[in-house]
């Protein structure tokens, strides 16, 4: 397993998350990519890569041009405005309200966002290109030939959508990477998200299109942030008619339920014929998780990675979310060993 990781997505340190009425520190911190650096080196699965630099073409082509300059500027544009916190979204263009981007940067926080705990701060712009290089870097190693290769992506991608951003995530490293997979000749790529939250973004992207299937396991829209997207019936549009599966499950699902969801999925991308396989993973299916409500153990991440490993293709695994900080590194790791133990 080829891994790749940057120690600077410690420029996305943002202070504040909005939870519960509350200004709490955010459950997506930098300490969550130390559990897992200390664990990959208590096993010895070292020979980390740095990630090479892509520009920002590879995020072009699965975001809005508009969106990434509001990104790019988002942070000196509410300094600027005199506010004294972080940058967060408190209003919406809701229903029956015009969709126009307005001038000011409050209203541009909120025509953007898709949730409000997410706060933007110095560094976080530059921090989610690096990601997004890391898991660039990953697909370029699976491209050349390696069987396998895991990105460290922090912060997240699988919730920021064609022109949104939220749940900790602000450019969709996963959509990226199975855009490049497509860009140098797949005519079919497969994203399969295994973290507890529906990916909105990643469905958003490739919604209506044929040559990217998308799936996603996560806990049930009526109990689950992101709430408003990740019903099963949403099955993709026009050429992405019968391109995307979603298969929410409910409060308490243990491995044994969750493991039958998986195995729907793997046959999905089997009888689909994807070239390439694109895990958006997230631990945040632990039990443990403190803001999550499914039940798998540590043992069922191993579980995990050598069924992945069956769906038998060149698989980039590119980490989403995850909040039990310290079985993080366990929970982690015990994936990609898994992965690599079952992997052909
Ligand atoms: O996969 N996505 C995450 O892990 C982020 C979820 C953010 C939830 C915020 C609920 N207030
Ligand atoms: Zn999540």
């Amino acid at each position: 397993m080829k891994i790749t990781y940057s120690p600077e997505h410690r420029l996305r340190s943002a202070a504040t998350e909005l939870s519960g009425g509350e200004l709490v520190s955010p459950f997506e911190c930098p300490e969550r990519m130390d559990q897992i650096m200390a664990r990959l080196a208590e096993v010895g699965m070292m020979g980390i890569q740095p990630p090479r630099e892509f520009g920002l073409d590879p995020a072009l082509r699965v975001h809005d041009a508009d969106y990434l300059d509001f990104l790019a500027t988002a942070w000196t544009d509410w300094q600027a405005a005199g506010f004294k916190g972080e940058a967060i979204a408190s209003s919406w263009p809701a229903r029956r309200m015009q969709q126009r981007v307005p001038r000011d940067i409050d209203g541009r926080m909120g025509y953007y966002a898709m949730a409000a705990e997410t706060s933007i701060s110095a560094g976080t712009w530059e921090a989610a290109q690096i990601s997004m290089n890391v898991a660039l870097t990953a697909q370029a190693h699976v491209a050349d030939g390696a069987r396998a290769a895991f990105a460290l992506c922090r912060p997240p991608g699988h919730h920021a959508a064609r022109d949104m951003f939220g749940g900790y995530c602000f450019i969709n490293n996963a959509a990226v990477t199975a855009q490049a997979f497509i860009d140098q000749g797949a005519s079919r790529v497969a994203i399969l998200d295994v973290d507890f939250h529906h990916g909105n973004g990643t469905q958003d992207i490739f919604y209506h299109r044929g040559d990217v299937l998308f799936i996603s396991l996560h806990g049930a829209p009526e109990d689950a942030f992101p709430h408003f997207l990740g019903y099963a019936d949403e099955t993709g549009t026009g050429a992405g008619e019968g391109a995307n599966l979603n298969l929410p499950m409910p409060p308490g699902t243990p491995w044994d339920v969750w493991s039958g969801a998986l195995q729907t999925a793997l046959d999905r991308i089997a009888a689909f014929g994807a070239e390439a396989l694109v895990v958006s993973f997230g631990a945040d299916t632990f039990t443990a998780d403190p803001i999550s409500f499914f039940k798998l153990t540590s043992d069922d991440f191993t579980r995990m990675g050598e069924r992945l490993a069956t769906a038998d293709r060149p698989t980039v695994i590119v980490m989403e979310g995850g909040y039990a900080v310290s079985a993080l590194g366990l929970n982690t790791v015990n994936l990609l060993q898994g992965f690599d133990g079952a992997a052909r």
